[in-house]
């Protein structure tokens, strides 16, 4: 199928490995050209799948993922005819290295593979349908039903059906074949020489120390959070009763306005440091001038080509799916899809009006900046630095976006004030968002490597997840649960198998670029009011990290944005700065901290209780009424 180079490639490297360049070079060239419309016919039915869940879609896709596969695993077979490894030119051995590292492609067995690609279709596709009935407002999905009371209520008991009732909906139904994904993925792994999937995909960072090194920014960040969850631990007790909150330490999971307890701003308004300064509801603005779904990403694409990135494409436009249709089952989870022709880049999200949502269409249109500047890179080259640079990419508009002063330019703050109370509040609600996420950004894939691993399986998923959900984040679960529970489903990217230590990286990476970039904006304000909206030098500096794609390893993209080689917290410690004085000093009477286990026993609500109670005292008078009755007919 390679054609006449290919022949000759193997009758020569039969008898001994090629080393001419040239070849080589001829080699990745054929390789990219063929390997084009493949990947965009692959895309294509990913997409048709993902926006209309039907078996005859995912039949399709299942097919050419498997058509990929045996594509992958000839191209690596040629390959390895070639001693690329003592190629002279890095990019050409780069080149090489991404044909031959085929992942679980190099199974020998496809029956595997179709498990893995069935299964996960299956997973992500319990998880999309997935519905909650309740009595007061009938049967709701996640978006926008159960995503808009989670956001909103502030009713204790109102959150813990909606909370309890998707994991229900969602998790508890995928348990076993998660267990059977698990194991089919660990087993294609394994000819690729990786002792387990975890592996596999640590390996992307191309940093033997990765684990340790996370880990280490992890405790250099943990400080930070322990204070603000005690802080906010503190304001929810006053808001829903001492007694609601186990002796351990812990925040009950359901009360943080979002349904992982991932980012905490939906409830800034119970949390807000001074209530008499400034600070705005931005989805009220939003929905009082009247802004539509095309208007937000109009909103997103002004900034990015403010700062000198192309606008979209008309395909974009075109073929986006930016509102959730009603005729058909589609992935709601949003996500930015490239379709490797150099102008096909999607959006899929089911966007309604929200602050939150909006921050995500800039997320999303984050990840088709990226895409768009490294089009003109060999296709293997058209991926992030890294998956985690990928997504600080896709979220560093969101630091100078949320800015006061940004805010005001987009017309939805009247003033920007100057008050350092303000700035608290400016600060605790960022906190919120980008503090909060850590422990959750760190401890999904420590989990998930330990499932990899085999320190986890079926017998005990759930408990080492709220192990870990009690320890690292210090929640714990508003009601009991058992190895019947299935909770790391009840998240988008465990039945979507998509790797998440890709957003701790990213949360600490956006900081150093946002720092850098700032710095080559001239920017005199503090870190957290800088804006680079309309500076094309600090969107030049950007994409020149951009450019490069995956063709270098990732620190030297670093350097190109920050001038340094390696990761470090420090900028987003020195961000946050004010605001750790100001919460230390908040949280003086308060004993921060939590248990590293989970509490033994939840506390109930007063009115579950009183429910309960209830139920008893009707049981026995039902009894008793019976025994009496029987006494009376006798
Ligand atoms: C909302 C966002 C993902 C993302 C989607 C789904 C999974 C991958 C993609 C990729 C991008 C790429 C998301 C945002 C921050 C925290 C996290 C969360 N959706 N993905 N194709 N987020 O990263 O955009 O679009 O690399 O090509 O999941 O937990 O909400
Ligand atoms: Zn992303």
């Amino acid at each position: 199928m390679w054609g006449a180079l290919i022949l000759g490639v193997l009758f020569r490297g039969a008898l001994t490995q090629i080393s001419d360049e040239n070849l080589g070079w001829n080699f990745v060239n054929e390789y990219n050209n063929k390997v084009g419309s493949l990947w965009n016919e692959n895309v294509k039915k990913s997409w048709n799948y993902y926006t209309n869940l039907t078996d005859y879609n995912l039949e399709v896709m299942t097919n050419s993922t498997l058509q990929m596969a045996e594509f992958d695993k000839e191209a690596a077979k040629n390959a390895s005819t070639f001693a690329h490894d003592g190629f002279g030119n890095a990019t050409l051995k780069r080149l090489f290295k991404k044909i031959v590292n085929i992942g679980f492609a190099a199974t020998n067995d496809s029956e595997q593979l179709k498990a893995i690609s069935n299964l996960e279709a299956d997973l992500t596709g319990i998880y999309s349908k997935g519905k909650v009935c309740l009595e007061s407002k009938g049967c709701l999905q996640l978006e926008p039903g159960l995503t808009d009371i989670i956001t909103n209520s502030r009713s204790y008991e109102e959150l813990l059906a909606v909370w309890k009732g998707w994991r229900d909906a969602s998790g508890k139904l995928m348990r076993t074949k998660y267990t059977d994904f698990v194991k089919a993925m660990n087993a294609a792994i394994k000819f690729s020489g990786f002792n387990d999937t975890g592996e596999y995909w640590r390996s992307w960072y191309e940093t033997p120390t990765f684990e340790q090194d996370v880990r280490t920014l992890f405790e250099e960040l943990e400080p930070l959070y322990v204070e603000l969850h005690a802080y906010v631990r503190k304001r929810l007790k006053e808001k829903y009763g001492k007694d609601m909150f186990p002796e351990t330490g812990h925040i009950p999971a359901h009360l943080f306005g979002n349904m992982w307890a991932q980012q905490w701003s939906n409830i800034y308004d119970l949390l807000v440091p001074f209530p008499g300064a400034s600070s705005v509801d931005i989805t009220a603005k939003m929905k009082e001038q009247n802004y539509n779904v095309t208007h937000m990403y109009r909103v997103a694409e002004d900034f990015f080509m403010s700062i000198g990135m192309e606008k979209m494409t008309d395909a974009f436009w075109q073929n986006s799916m930016l509102v959730k249709p009603t005729d058909r089952d589609v992935v709601c989870h949003a996500s930015a899809w490239d379709f490797y022709d150099e102008n096909d880049f999607r959006i899929k999200q089911c966007t309604s009006v929200t602050e939150d949502q909006l921050l995500t269409v800039h997320h999303e249109m984050g990840h088709i900046v990226y895409f768009q500047n490294y089009r003109h890179q060999p296709r293997l080259f058209r991926g992030g630095a890294n998956p985690g640079f990928h997504e600080g990419m896709a979220d560093i508009v969101s630091l100078s976006f949320q800015t006061p002063e940004h805010m005001k330019v987009i017309g939805l703050l009247d003033e920007v004030p100057q008050d350092s109370d303000s700035d608290i509040n400016f600060l605790l609600k960022m906190a919120l968002d980008k503090v909060a996420f850590l422990p959750f950004g760190y401890l999904i894939d420590q989990w998930r490597w330990s499932v990899f691993r085999g320190d986890t399986n079926s017998s005990n998923y759930n408990q080492h997840w709220w192990d870990l959900r009690c320890r690292f984040q210090g929640i714990s679960s508003p009601v009991k649960r058992t190895e019947e529970d299935f909770d790391p489903g009840a998240k988008y990217h465990i039945p979507g198998n998509t790797p998440y230590i890709r957003y701790f990286v990213s949360f600490v990476v956006q900081f150093q670029w946002h720092e850098a970039l700032c710095r080559e904006a001239g920017n005199t304000r503090p870190l957290h009011r800088c804006d680079i909206y309309n500076n094309t030098n600090a969107g030049n500096k950007l994409r020149e990290m951009l450019r490069m794609g995956s063709s270098k390893p990732w620190q030297d993209a670093m350097e190109a944005i920050t001038g340094q080689r390696t990761m470090s917290a420090k900028p987003l410690v020195n961000y946050f700065d004010p605001l750790l004085k100001w919460l230390k000093e908040q949280n003086k009477e308060e004993n921060t901290g939590w248990s590293a286990s989970c509490p033994s026993s939840i506390p109930t609500p007063s009115a579950l209780a009183a429910g309960s109670a209830n139920l008893f005292i009707s049981i026995t008078c039902f009894v008793l009424c019976v025994f009496f009755a029987f006494f009376q007919i006798r």
